[in-house]
């Protein structure tokens, strides 16, 4: 049922028809009394209302979408992070001011009853969150395109700070179930595993025969994505494991009841967990299992739908669909739609490869090596026997043409192989299997060009594009600083919010110079620093100094993105502020947050760190108000968008080269935090677009790092010996200044002993410089907001609508 007033067209919705339909619902859902309502009850019933209302829309859309008019662009990835979905939706269907005075007028605590949505964490950072705005703008953009994933039991795990050490927690997501999802029992398929491939003459024609295999059931969960403020409903599909029968009934019948529950919960266990790490490669079977479950699921399904639609054939496949490939986990793509079409479909192999190519498209999001899939060759072909042979032939027929092409480069074509040391090169795959190949940044392009995959650029050339990531504005400012929307529909208007439109942001510019908006702009900025303030004081009893600089850095905790830069300037603050209590200096809030792998012993360590130092800073009635550091638990989505509009400055301080892009960057721009950073990644592009005035950058260059790192020459006991500073913070971490047992050992030695592998001293300096200059403009509030008004200004082409727009021009060409 829609809520619609009888009265006039349909989507037209009248307040009193809300109420009206709100009060039956909630009555409906509790069996009580609307006065005798929870929280609880208000929410699902109106997460059921927003259902109702976008399911009708859905259904006609899937319908355009049987007919094939679009070409559909499905994204192909092992996390999506979507965050909490309400707010989200009433915000998308133009509901928000409805429904906000609605239950203002009916006593409910709208905010409390956003939170009894569990933040789905099904993702661990930058990679999933950009498939959840790159969701977000495909539909409001009005394109046809679909996610394909994996609806994990348990998300990345819920942190607990307990005696300042990380903790992880089970993340229990579908514990009170979850209402924005349907699942589709009657689309589910078998996935095949293990057992043997046997060849067979049927009509003159070989044929594949897989056999003795052990099947999977993968269902698939299927979640809207409604555009903003259009008649377009995308799907999400998340696909869960089951047993092909609950129970083995043969081995059951024998009484081999643990055998069969063993059989159920193997099958259950592919889509049990999210792996925890967010840049490293484990090469454990189970997650293999995962990354071929979900292309196998999602693959079966689109070419099942696109042979409906064109009477049984295949041919045309690929001017109608894009498989557009997250990264490598989903390279499985490429070997599976080859097996698709040619042992299923019959094309010969040439006809097939080239339908493959054109079809599937690869974005890589990271240079880190430790990053780059690999699986063991023994461990692909037994799992996937058929699948295997047919990457084999692919690595065949690569190598056969190179060495044809450029015969005199054996070595080079050798080392550009899928199958080499042993090894399944998951990243080769996917470039000799894509049409097009991309990096997230501009820098991140280059050197994936120049430096990681030079020999396939050499190769390829025209494979190879950039496009930089972008953040769906909607959810990160609209949706999480009205006031600041406010304001902006206020001074130039509310065109900028229409999707794709987000630069005309720039008419901006000029009140950057009008005193009366810079008031307001400061005005908004101290709102969402008490707001943060208070969750803060509410969730970890520690009180916020407002007045004091919100100096924030929140990220997944990994060496290359170096927290520890930053906390060593926090001490170094600390130690100034106890030799001279009465420095004259800008007070300062550092906040930092975000999980680390639990198996990274090194970056647990780092969250120690920060937190002992926290507990010291904190308690010293000698800083009094001008020094705080929080450590916030538990970073997800929720939390980062309290924290985002609260920033005045945005910590972007990853050794240069290092990060890809970051997408967190983009966020607190928006947000009109001036960035503090490397030049690296997205930062390049940030710098570029606000002038170097407007940003605070130092350090290293990427050059300058890929020179230390290939021709040597950097020793950090020179920078060590030569810093007195220094030398006084990085004893303190090992002679008990923290306390007993609160050593820091391993940092020390990865510093000095290990040769400092980031950088973090060599760029200590110019760093601590930074700061002050920073501050120093702060205390220039004129200035401070005017700077802040010209990020905001510019940000527009950090909207992931752009990113959208130019991956329809550079990679899928829709229209
Ligand atoms: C991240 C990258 O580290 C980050 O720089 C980028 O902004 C984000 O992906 C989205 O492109 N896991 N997470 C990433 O890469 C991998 C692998």
């Amino acid at each position: 049922m829609a809520i619609t007033d009888k009265n006039t067209k349909h989507k037209v919705k009248t307040k009193e028809a809300f109420r009206k339909a709100f009060i039956k619902k909630v009555e409906e859902v509790s069996g009580e009394d609307f006065s005798e309502s929870t929280t609880r009850h208000q929410y699902e019933a109106l997460a059921e209302l927003v259902m109702e209302e976008i399911t009708a829309e859905w259904a006609v859309n899937n319908s355009r979408l049987h007919k094939m008019e679009e070409k559909q662009i499905y994204f192909f990835s092992i996390e999506f992070l979507i965050g909490r979905l309400l707010k989200a939706y009433v915000n998308n269907l133009g509901w928000d001011t409805m429904v906000e005075e609605t239950l203002d007028e009916l006593g409910v605590d709208y905010e409390a009853l956003q939170a009894e949505e569990h933040d789905p964490a099904l993702g661990n950072g930058g990679l999933g969150r950009l498939m959840a705005c790159f969701l977000d703008s495909t539909a409001a953009l009005g394109f046809p395109g679909h996610g394909n994933g994996i609806r994990y039991k348990y998300g990345l795990f819920e942190q607990k700070i307990i005696n300042n050490e990380q903790v992880e927690v089970a993340d229990i997501w579908l514990k009170n179930g979850y209402p924005f999802e349907i699942v589709k029992p009657d689309k589910a398929v078998v996935v095949k595993y293990n057992g043997d491939v046997r060849m067979e003459e049927v009509n003159g024609k070989m044929q594949f025969i897989h056999e003795n295999y052990d099947p999977v059931l993968a269902v698939p969960y299927d979640i809207p994505v409604k555009g903003y403020r259009n008649d377009t409903v995308n799907s999400l599909r998340l696909w869960s494991a089951k047993p092909v029968e609950d129970f083995d009934l043969s081995t059951f019948n024998q009484g081999h009841f643990l055998k069969a529950m063993q059989r159920k919960s193997e099958a259950e266990s592919i889509s049990q967990i999210l792996y925890p790490s967010d840049h490293g490669f484990e090469g454990k079977l189970l997650r293999l299992k995962q990354e071929y479950f979900f292309v196998c699921a999602g693959l079966k399904r689109i070419v099942r739908r696109y042979k409906k639609h064109n009477h049984g054939s295949m041919d045309g496949f690929p001017d109608k669909i894009c498989i557009h490939i997250n990264d490598t986990h989903p390279a499985l793509c490429v070997p599976e739609l080859m097996r698709i079409l040619v042992d299923e479909e019959g094309y010969d192999w040439d006809i097939a490869w080239d339908m493959t190519i054109k079809s599937i498209s690869f974005t890589n999001h990271t240079v880190l090596p430790e990053a780059l899939e690999k699986w063991p060759i023994d461990m692909v072909q037994k799992l996937l026997p058929r699948v295997y042979q047919i990457i084999e032939e692919i690595n065949r027929r690569f190598i056969n043409d190179m060495n044809w092409f450029y015969p005199e480069q054996v070595d080079r074509n050798y080392s550009m192989a899928i199958l080499k040391d042993g090894q399944v090169h998951m990243a080769h795959l996917a470039i000799i299997g894509s049409h097009s190949v991309n990096g997230v940044a501009e820098l991140h392009s280059k050197i994936l060009r120049e430096e990681t995959f030079k020999d396939f650029y050499a190769v390829f050339p025209d494979r190879f594009t950039s496009v930089t990531n972008g953040v769906t504005q909607r959810r990160f400012m609209m949706g999480s600083n009205p006031g600041l929307k406010t304001l902006l529909d206020d001074t130039i208007g509310t065109d900028w919010k229409k999707p794709g439109n987000m630069c005309s942001l720039e008419a901006l510019l000029p009140h950057a110079e009008d005193a009366a908006f810079c008031k307001k702009l400061a005005d908004i900025k101290r709102a969402n620093k008490e707001r943060l303030a208070k969750y803060i004081k509410e969730t970890q009893g520690i009180i916020l100094n407002p007045d004091s600089i919100f100096d924030v850095q929140v990220k997944r905790i990994h060496e290359y993105k170096r927290q520890l830069l930053n906390i060593l300037h926090v001490i170094l603050t600390y130690n100034q502020l106890r030799s001279n209590p009465n420095a004259d200096i800008v007070p300062k809030t550092y906040i930092l947050a975000g999980k680390a792998a639990p198996s990274y012993v090194y970056a647990k360590e780092v969250i120690r760190l920060i937190n002992v130092v926290a507990d010291r800073v904190n308690n010293d009635p000698l800083v009094k108000d001008k020094l705080k550091v929080v450590f916030v638990p538990n970073f997800n989505v929720s939390v980062a968008e309290i924290i985002y509009p609260a920033a005045e400055i945005s910590e972007q301080i990853s050794t240069a080269g290092k990060e890809a892009s970051g997408t967190g960057n983009m966020k607190f721009m928006m947000n009109g935090a001036l960035t503090l950073g490397t030049m690296d990644g997205a930062n390049v592009e940030i710098a570029e677009a606000v002038g170097m005035d407007n940003i605070f950058t130092f350090g290293l260059s990427d050059t300058e790092v890929y020179n230390y790192n290939t021709h040597g020459g950097y020793r950090s006991l020179e920078v060590y010996e030569s810093d007195s500073r220094l030398q006084e913070i990085l004893g303190q971490l090992i002679n008990g200044f923290f306390g007993e047992s609160a050593g820091f050992q391993m940092i020390y030695d990865s510093l000095l002993l290990h040769n400092d592998t980031y950088f973090v001293l060599k760029d200590f300096a110019p760093y601590v410089d930074i700061q002050d200059i920073a501050s120093n403009v702060y205390r220039d509030q004129k200035q401070w907001q005017k700077m802040s008004a010209i990020n905001i200004a510019h940000s527009g082409i950090f909207s992931s609508d752009r990113s959208i727009e130019d991956y329809e021009k550079r990679v899928w060409k829709v229209k």
